[in-house]
């Protein structure tokens, strides 16, 4: 519920009512936890956060609740709360007590709040026995062994706070690109509603598509006399957490979850996923997140120059800028400046003699390429590759037709299969694959054999159902199967072989990450070798911002599956899609082309929404050079089905 930031926000200057509800609400839960961290009476903190929870589930104007008096009739909310909650919205104006106990507070006791688990009065109790007053003093607390002695903490508390603390870390330090690219669009629109603003466009690693977010980076080209105002309409949008700097052409921020006009949720997550990001914490840890972004206003004939270097990524920059330099010219983010024009002259004042480009392909055709698209500037050949107009031919979501690493019902999945084919349809697709997990999977509800058959042949009366209505799609039927040790799977061959397909993946996790790298990579060879083998699924087990994945030498791996497929046996490797994962990693899909082993994009989905999540595997697909060739989801059903012998 609590906003990262943690701070009072600006009225809007549009008010009254001058705060949003989602902006009260907050406050006066920040209020609660203020109260509880300082040791107030309980009813005095429980009156707050009933307060909050209230407003929150209100669906009527705030404006009207107070011009109608209606807000001070309502159960639960007092005189004196009435009364400051009437003037916070009406006349914009939070109550001096509030804001003197966000002053008072220390700012390492509620950077401790943001530890997953850990509440208020936990942290009052170790302040005031320990003198712990930050996340490093908890952190140095805890690994002196001092929070387990404490009445009522213990060693598996202790033990908890620490992974906690490094899980906090983690998610400060870079955010996923779907969490990315949420905040970046949702502020890129706002931003696009101001007046005076005539482009907006999200930059940086987002716009590349990297698989996680160190901070927002967002040109805005505006003229001369809309300047200010602009610059001041962004400074008072919802959402920011903070203002870290606001200098002329350059602004930064911290944004909260405040910036979602509907909130913030997490969907259904496979079991295994979140237990490595947090389990019952992670919605805590989402939700109470931030973003820094940058945003950087300019003209409108420099906004081309500029997008493209906070575009980036470095390296690419460095490259394009040598072959400026090569011709003769200076490249930066405000032109592409010839050096006789420019002589002594820097920045803004050199830009004037820039050559005029009103988009980036304008810019790199000044440099002799084609337009390099934003996934592919990684300074990994795209520049030579451009040179010789070979740059690849990218796959997109409208090329996909299909995937076969789903969930339903049979195991953790949250629909069912009926429900999952009609979605499938629905997005345009021509096939869907159904690969529940196999009995070893108990977290998971792994099926039984005896249950897998007869799944089996639910899916070939509607496969002959809609070849009868000549309907244009169809089901394939698959397994995701434990590799067991010995690189083993998870039923035996007579139940595999009436199967179209098996995804085979790597679930029991520890175990894997316990052995070194050469005994993990003979593991996966032979599961490969085994007949039924079709799709190695989430090659390395890694969770973004969970957990690393375990050791492998991926590169023996793909090269044991590419003698497979030259011999006509197809072995397929997952790009899984779903954005705690990513993995197969862009960095090797290229490798993996290189060697002709199929891709196959998986949105590895647990519920109708999960299948949405193939568009992350396509951006992975894209920053990996992949083209549809390389692509398995891009195959007619029969052409796919005639490669299954
Ligand atoms: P991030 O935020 O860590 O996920 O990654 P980026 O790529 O968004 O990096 P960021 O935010 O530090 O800077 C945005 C872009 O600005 C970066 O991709 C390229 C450009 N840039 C930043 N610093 C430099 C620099 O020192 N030299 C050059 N050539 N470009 C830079
Ligand atoms: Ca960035
Ligand atoms: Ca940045
Ligand atoms: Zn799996």
């Amino acid at each position: 519920m609590a906003g990262g930031g943690f701070s009072l926000p600006k009225a809007r200057p549009s008010g009254p009512p001058y705060f949003s509800r989602n902006q009260v609400a907050n406050a006066l839960h920040q209020v609660a936890v203020l109260l509880e961290l300082q040791g107030a009476n309980v009813f005095r903190v429980r009156s707050y956060q009933n307060a909050s929870r209230m407003l929150g589930s209100l669906t009527e104007d705030l404006g009207e609740l107070v011009a109608t008096g209606r807000l001070l009739e309502m159960k639960g909310i007092g005189k004196g709360l009435g009364s400051a909650l009437t003037q916070v919205i009406a006349e914009g104006l939070w109550p001096s007590d509030w804001v003197e106990l966000h002053a008072s507070t220390p700012e390492g006791m509620i950077e401790m709040l943001g530890i997953p688990g850990l509440g208020p009065k936990r942290i009052k109790l170790m302040n005031q026995e320990l003198g712990v007053d930050s996340v490093a003093s908890l952190k140095e607390a805890a690994e002196a062994g001092k929070i387990a002695p404490m009445k009522g903490f213990g060693e598996k508390s202790q033990a908890r706070m620490l992974d906690g603390i490094e899980l906090l870390a983690r998610f400060r330090a870079r955010r996923r690109l779907d969490v990315g690219l949420m905040y970046g669009e949702a502020f890129e629109a706002r931003i696009s509603q101001i007046p005076g603003v005539l482009k907006v466009q999200l930059a940086g690693s987002a716009r590349r598509r990297k698989e996680t977010i160190g901070d927002l980076d967002l040109v805005v080209g505006v003229d001369a006399e809309h300047h200010e105002s602009v610059a001041n309409a962004i400074l008072s949008l919802p959402g920011i957490a903070d203002i870290k700097g606001a200098g002329d052409s350059k602004i930064s921020l911290i944004l909260d979850t405040s910036i979602f006009e509907e909130g913030f949720t997490v969907g259904h997550i496979d079991p295994n996923v979140l237990d490595a990001i947090g389990g019952d914490d992670y919605e805590q840890l989402e939700s109470g997140g931030t973003i820094d972004a940058q945003v950087r206003l300019v003209p409108p004939e420099v906004f081309p120059f500029t997008l493209a270097y906070f575009t980036g990524s470095k390296e690419h920059n460095i490259a394009m800028r040598q072959r400026a330099i090569d011709r003769g010219m200076r490249l930066n983010e405000f032109g592409l400046i010839p050096e006789a024009k420019a002589g002594d002259l820097k920045g803004m004042a050199a830009a004037q003699y820039s050559l005029p480009a009103v988009d980036e392909a304008e810019i790199y055709a000044h440099l002799d390429l084609p337009w390099v698209t934003p996934e592919l500037r990684e300074d990994t050949g795209e520049i030579k590759a451009a040179e010789l107009q070979n740059l690849p031919d990218l796959i997109t979501s409208a090329n996909i037709r299909g995937a076969w690493h789903n969930h339903t019902t049979l195991s953790d999945g949250e629909a069912s299969l009926e429900e999952m084919a009609e979605t499938a349809r629905k997005m345009g697709w021509n096939w869907l694959g159904i690969a529940d997990h196999s009995p070893t999977l108990k977290i998971a509800n792994g099926a039984s054999a005896d249950d897998l058959l007869a799944q089996g042949t639910t899916i070939q009366s509607y496969n002959a159902a809609w070849v009868k209505e000549g309907v244009d799609f169809r089901l394939f039927h698959g397994v995701e199967s434990d590799i067991l040790p010995g690189g083993k799977l998870d039923h035996p061959d007579d139940v595999l072989a009436t199967l179209d397909y098996t995804v085979a993946s790597v679930h029991a996790i520890s175990k894997w990450r316990a052995r070194d790298e050469l005994e993990n990579t003979e593991e996966l060879i032979r599961c490969i070798d085994h007949p039924a083998t079709t799709v190695l699924g989430h090659p390395t087990g890694r969770i973004l911002q969970g957990r690393d994945g375990y050791e492998v030498d991926l590169f023996a791996v793909l090269e044991h599956m590419a003698e497979h497929n030259e011999e006509g046996r197809l072995k397929a490797v997952e790009l899984n899609a779903s954005p705690y994962r990513l993995d197969l990693d862009w960095r090797l899909c290229k490798h993996a082309k290189g060697l002709g082993v199929p891709v196959i994009i998986n949105p590895d989905a647990h519920s109708v929404r999960g299948l949405a999540d193939i568009s992350y595997g396509v951006m992975a697909a894209r920053k990996g050079w992949l083209e549809q060739g390389d692509v398995l989801n891009t195959l007619p059903a029969e052409e796919l089905a005639s490669r299954l012998v």
